[in-house]
């Protein structure tokens, strides 16, 4: 009989070190808001983001004359075009564009694993087309929370654990590491209702706090989208 594949969990981008080379497939995930904010913009008909870690990187970007989206602590950076609403993606004008995107942690963590064979973007919004796709690739996968400035985070942690539940009842999958199994568990005591689940998160008081709370509901809705971005030559693309 094959062995079986590996699903894990990496919590935090400041633990990926420990992970990395493994994998043959990353999953990088930022639940609230960046990787929720790339699927709509896919869904939306974007034709192509590039990731970008710091605020530097996208002013140069700027110079050359792109389109910037730059958040940092939640707010839109001074000067650039937008930030990171999923709802800024959803405009007539960006349909067929090419923009460029920094965040405070999703994008970080984009590029802390572009070295990996396969990076692909996973949210809650498209989470069962993306479990469809990795379970007919039969690779080992690593799922990347974006967490909050190397903190651990629930939003992103339930949406690995969904990916490890779904992936483990193909029978085809195992997860073995121990930041897996809890993924699952907090998946599985938050699915009932996770905006409730995540009511005092640090993450989700933080975008309230802005009045965000319609980007919330948004990003905490599985299933709006099948759209599943992929990393192609430091570009993220639709598959
Ligand atoms: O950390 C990130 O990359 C962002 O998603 C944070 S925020 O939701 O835009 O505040």
């Amino acid at each position: 009989m094959e062995e079986r594949k590996r699903i894990e969990v990496c919590f935090t981008p400041g633990e990926y070190e420990y992970f990395k080379g493994e994998y043959d497939i990353v999953v990088v995930i930022d639940v609230l808001r960046a990787t929720s904010a790339i699927c709509a913009a896919f869904d939306n008909g974007i034709k192509a983001i590039i990731p970008v870690a710091t605020i530097e990187e996208a002013r140069e970007y700027q110079k050359k004359g792109y389109l910037v989206g730059a958040e940092r602590k939640g707010q839109i950076v001074e000067g650039f075009d937008f930030g990171n609403s999923p709802y800024s993606y959803m405009k007539e004008e960006l349909r067929g564009q090419e923009v460029v995107l920094s965040t405070t942690n999703g994008t970080k963590a984009l590029s802390i694993a572009s070295d990996a064979p396969t990076v692909v973007v996973g949210a809650l919004n498209n989470l069962d087309a993306l479990a469809e796709w990795l379970a007919k690739q039969n690779k080992n996968i690593l799922c990347l929370c974006s967490g909050w400035q190397d903190k651990f985070n629930l939003e992103d942690t339930i949406c690995a654990g969904a990916l490890c539940d779904q992936l483990i009842q193909t029978g085809n999958y195992t997860s073995t590491e121990d930041s897996s199994i809890a993924a699952k568990y907090l998946y599985i005591s938050a699915w009932d209702n996770p905006l409730g689940f995540l009511k005092s998160s640090s993450h989700r008081r933080r975008l309230k706090n802005l009045n965000l709370n319609e980007d919330i509901k948004y990003c905490l809705t599985p299933n709006k989208t099948t759209v599943i971005p992929i990393l192609k030559n430091g570009k993220l693309v639709k598959l």
